[in-house]
């Protein structure tokens, strides 16, 4: 059997954000899509990735909002990993390099290459902000970008050409910090000499021809031009310190020094590995997926990160010896949005707990895995969202589940016919079925995303055509055998659907399972249990349903989005510039006791509807523990109804009923409001029924 042992990455984004779609689209979504696709094969694979909590971006980001660096991770970190995980990112580990055994292990991996002699140590004259009294690191160095003019490029890159730079190369330069004219003063620092592993990282590198164009376009560029070496080490007060061991052996004061981010960063994956392997009980077991040379070991990540991963982690990793270079870096371009380029100082970008609070995950992770940026930058718009969502899911894969589920409910007792006597016509599509693990699996098996929920989707196209064109309505009455082997065929692919979208649409299929009530399907979200007999990836080719199976209820998959909530979203866009917010007015002062006169009450929104002919109303009934309310809320055009269900909400519950449409409306939930009109739900925590106060 060929070995499958995969460890996957995704770039660990710096908690000095939120997530956006940008990083979503760059690399956790296709990482997710393939670690899932991989686990329904039942292939041994470990995903891992963390917060980047240390460098030069995290301490600008807390000088910008006037706290310290540790203050500012403790409150990305844990945002960032929720975002992430209610997207449906399915770590097996979620780090951040701020912990011990991140430190640790950098500090191993750094005194190891220095025991090596693979560094060398230099002083030279470093950019100094002498109002601020420090040295800068490249990125606190703004200035012209010499190619192509931009007043406001870094000392490490300019963003608008994607040029690489180093502070020399910047004309006028000044420092980011006070706006002060540069100075150059006297350190010593430890250099990585890539120069001298040019020839070694090309050998590497020519092994990797079926690497994606884009990716090695980058590196032969880079390549071509000749490696240089790097500096590893910085004068800043955040970040690893360089460890005293390296310091003595090289005869250097390392106090104030600490070891450059992007050295530490990759390192990050390891140490990940190493917490996961130690939460799972097997201390040890992280060397497997590090240190064996059967071990593939998969970056996914954004374009503006290939040169880190492909040149410089894999010149370290071959320096330091005993490690696995990475087999793949299938990196991705760049998402614009709505025609224009994404930027989170003018707002214009769609953030993933903002998205989170008005639609369900899946729909995002179709249309963005639809549209993903993998051979060029491409864009997200949400008419196209809007169009993905009511015409591909809703009038394709969800009308298929419906119209199958509810006819074999109504017109075969809720059970699987027998297939008797397959027409052609039912033959071609169970041979679509035979052949489609390996058509969408061959392609989220090569990276290319957009294509395998392409084929996913066209599946359930087939369904419906085939519907259509069997007319089982018809031959119920005048050809019975036919009307079952529709409803059988149907129903089989449908079954075969809900393992093959898992991987895009994971929360949908569990709930198309359920409706079909399947045999139990390897679980997607987690490190496969290889001695269970639940359906895997494979199975998915053969018919899964024996005939006489009992199927579930059947619910709505997918419910159209209106047009209003959409255009609330585009609204939205740009309109969150920093400092040109007006807050409503203060309201008059009152005494506790007419606060204590409202029942404020925890509960959970249990069911969602819209309410016939009233755009604004949804009829929602909430859990409060004690008793289950009925409350009409105007927030039709704010939410996708999927994604109320469940929802955590504080209600005023002895506010005066009143009637709105002919429904009674018992109380009210709270919702807050953005000066931009943006609704976001009061979420509290504690048992329903618990009162707020
Ligand atoms: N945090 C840069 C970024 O977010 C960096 C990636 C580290 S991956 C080892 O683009
Ligand atoms: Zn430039």
């Amino acid at each position: 059997m060929q070995n499958d042992r995969t460890l996957v990455t995704s770039a660990l984004p710096y908690a000095n954000g939120p997530i956006h779609i940008g990083h979503l689209a760059g690399a956790y979504l296709p990482a997710d899509l393939f670690v899932r696709y991989s686990r329904l094969c039942r292939h041994d694979i470990v995903y891992v990735c963390g917060s980047d909590e240390m460098g030069v971006a995290i301490m600008i980001r807390a000088r910008q909002e006037g706290t310290s660096p540790k203050d500012l991770v403790d409150r990305y970190h844990p945002m960032i990993a929720d975002s992430l995980d209610r997207i449906g990112i399915s770590f097996d580990y979620y780090g951040r390099t701020t912990s011990d055994v991140h430190r640790e292990t950098s500090q191993e991996f750094f005194n190891r290459l220095s025991e090596k002699g693979a560094f060398v140590t230099k002083s030279e004259q470093q950019p100094f902000d002498p109002s601020e009294d420090i040295f800068l690191a490249d990125r606190f160095v703004v200035g012209t970008c010499p190619n192509c003019g931009n007043e406001n490029a870094h000392g490490d890159q300019c963003e608008n050409c994607g040029t690489a730079l180093s502070p020399t190369e910047l004309l006028n330069p000044r420092s980011a910090l006070s706006d002060a004219k540069l100075e150059w003063r006297e350190t010593i620092h430890w250099y990585l000499p890539l120069g001298e592993m040019q020839k070694e990282v090309e050998t590497w590198i020519k092994t990797k021809s079926s690497w994606k164009p884009n990716v090695l376009g980058q590196v032969g560029s880079w390549l071509k031009e000749g490696l240089r070496e790097r500096a590893i080490t910085r004068d800043v007060p955040w970040g690893v310190p360089v460890p005293e061991e390296a310091a003595q052996r090289a005869g250097v004061d390392a106090s104030g020094k600490v070891i450059y981010v992007w050295f530490d960063a990759p390192l990050g994956y390891i140490s990940a590995t190493r917490e996961w392997a130690s939460q799972v009980g097997q201390p040890e077991l992280w060397r497997e997926y590090w240190q064996d040379e059967g071990t593939r070991l998969v970056h996914f990540i954004g374009k503006d990160n290939i040169v880190f991963h492909c040149i410089m982690f894999p010149a370290m990793l071959m320096a330091h010896g005993g490690y696995v270079l990475p087999a793949d870096v299938p990196a991705n371009e760049f998402l614009n949005i709505e025609g224009k380029k994404l930027s989170t100082s003018r707002g214009w970008a769609v953030w993933l707990h903002e998205y989170l609070e008005a639609f369900s995950p899946d729909l995002l992770r179709y249309a963005l895995a639809s549209t993903l940026p993998e051979t060029k930058d491409a864009d997200f718009s949400w008419a196209d969202f809007q169009a993905r969502c009511n015409n591909e899911l809703a009038d394709v894969l969800g009308n298929f589940a419906n119209r199958t589920l509810t006819f074999a409910h109504r017109y075969a007792d809720g059970k699987l016919p027998a297939l008797r006597n397959p027409s052609s016509v039912d033959q071609e599509v169970l041979a679509q079925i035979a052949a489609a693990p390996a058509r969408v699996g061959g392609a989220y098996a090569s990276f290319k995303n957009r294509e395998a929920v392409f084929e996913t989707i066209g599946l359930a196209r087939v369904g419906n055509k085939y519907f259509n064109d069997t007319e089982p309505w018809k031959t119920r009455k005048d050809n019975p055998e036919a009307c079952a082997n529709t409803i059988h065929v149907s129903l089989q692919l449908l079954a075969s659907l809900s393992i093959l979208m898992d991987p895009v649409l994971p929360f949908s299929a569990a709930r198309l399972r359920r409706m079909l009530n399947m045999p139990e399907v390897v679980d997607s979200s987690k490190r496969t249990d290889e001695s269970t007999d639940a359906l895997d990836w494979n199975s998915a080719g053969s018919p899964l349903l024996s005939p006489g199976h009992v199927l579930g209820e059947v619910e709505i998959l997918f419910s159209k989005i209106d047009d209003e909530v959409i255009e609330a979203q585009v609204a939205r866009l740009g309109s969150e510039q920093s400092g040109g917010v007006e807050y409503e007015e203060a309201k008059e002062e009152v005494v506790y006791d007419d606060f204590a006169k409202l029942d404020l009450r925890v509960g959970t929104i249990a069911v969602a509807e819209r309410v016939p002919k009233a755009d604004r109303l949804v009829r929602l009934e909430v859990d409060l523990g004690y008793e289950t309310r009925q409350i009409l809320s105007g927030i039709a055009e704010h939410f996708e109804l999927d994604s109320l269900v469940g929802r955590r909400v504080v209600v005023v519950a002895n506010l005066k009923p009143r009637k709105l449409r002919g429904l009674e409306s018992k109380g009210m939930v709270l919702l807050a409001e953005d000066p931009d009109g943006a609704l976001h739900f009061v979420a509290p925590e504690g048992i329903d029924g618990a009162v707020v106060r």
